[in-house]
């Protein structure tokens, strides 16, 4: 964060914490998407597609329904988007041609649940839920979880789907037994994770993706690891996560981000020091994006990456609908 901001912020903070003493914001608040009365229900998601799927967790947020519902009503919208190459079926596949659906979620009773490696499903959030509510069990994988999602009436779905299937051809001719590292971009690399705080100000979490396209085979990221992809603490608020998932493992990112929320941190604040935490445990950062969005008890949410680019959708009862460039470390 540059000086002239990090004293824009200070002050704006100070002002806040005059009139709003039980905020949790920190002296060193640096969020921008914080208003001295955040307007209950809120809903963020990570990229552009977080629009229509906020629209459609509305549905449910706006009718007084839990941030639970809503924020499987908002993934379940993105998985449906067969033009979406890196969400749900029709997301791109492994380097065997297998399309491996990775998803969880998080209550605001801290109950959870998770699928990975899941394949020819139409709703690997919804499968993660059923996971949570319905077993003892908090993640189930590829086959495992396949059969329960089979065994619970789960639509199956038959992927790759044909464009996706051509597309993969011609990678495979180009790339012929290389492990070169991928690139991380808008292409390849779009995880949904959604946040929902609702009227009665509780907060869920979700998160969906085919992950890393033209994975090794067997590749599991960190969007169905809690604590990694996803992490909700209702005293304090959650976080989720997009880019490289193995970086994000490598520092419990999502958790980490609670915590600091937790220390007294703004949002934008938490995901900052968590990019830094990844930052700091990597020798070359060159090329790996990551970025985290994060809600707080108040409603007050931000988001920070390593790269610029990244940015999320962001919703609340004022009904003001739109997508924030997060803050960054460094541009590419
Ligand atoms: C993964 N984190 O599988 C996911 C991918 C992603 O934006 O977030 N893309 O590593």
């Amino acid at each position: 964060m540059r000086r002239r901001s990090f004293f824009k912020f200070g002050v704006l903070s100070a002002v806040a914490s005059i009139l709003k003493p039980q905020s949790l914001f920190a002296e060193d608040n640096v969020a921008i998407e914080v208003g001295l009365s955040p307007r209950k229900p809120v809903v963020i998601s990570t990229w552009s597609h977080g629009i229509a799927a906020n629209e459609e967790a509305w549905k449910v947020l706006g009718n007084t329904g839990t941030s639970l519902d809503a924020v499987e009503a908002g993934a379940r919208h993105t998985e449906s988007d067969l033009t979406n190459r890196s969400v749900g079926v029709g997301g791109r596949p492994d380097r065997e041609g297998h399309v491996t659906l990775d998803a969880c979620i998080m209550d605001d009773k801290s109950r959870c649940g998770a699928v990975a490696y899941l394949e020819g499903i139409k709703h690997p959030i919804s499968v993660a839920r059923a996971v949570m509510e319905r077993t003892q069990h908090v993640m189930l994988v590829g086959e495992g979880a396949r059969s329960f999602a089979l065994d619970y009436g789960f639509e199956k779905f038959k992927t790759p789907i044909k464009a996706v299937k051509e597309d993969w051809k011609e990678w495979k001719k180009e790339h012929k037994d290389e492990f070169e590292k991928p690139e991380i971009n808008h292409e390849n690399h779009d995880t949904i994770g959604m946040l929902a705080i609702d009227h009665n100000g509780n907060i869920s979490g979700s998160c969906t993706t085919s992950g890393w396209a033209y994975k090794l085979a067997g590749r599991v990221g960190d969007s169905p690891i809690i604590g990694a992809g996803l992490f909700v603490d209702n005293e304090v608020g959650g976080a989720c996560a997009t880019g490289m998932g193995e970086a994000i493992i490598r520092i419990a990112g999502s958790h980490t981000v609670v915590e600091f929320m937790r220390q007294g941190r703004s949002p934008e604040m938490a995901c900052k020091l968590a990019v830094e935490r990844i930052i700091s445990k990597h020798e070359d950062v060159n090329g790996l994006q990551c970025g985290f969005i994060a809600i707080n008890k108040n409603g007050e949410v931000g988001g920070y990456s390593v790269y610029n680019g990244f940015n999320y959708a962001f919703k609340d009862s004022e009904d003001k609908s739109r997508l924030i460039d997060a803050a960054f470390d460094r541009k590419w």
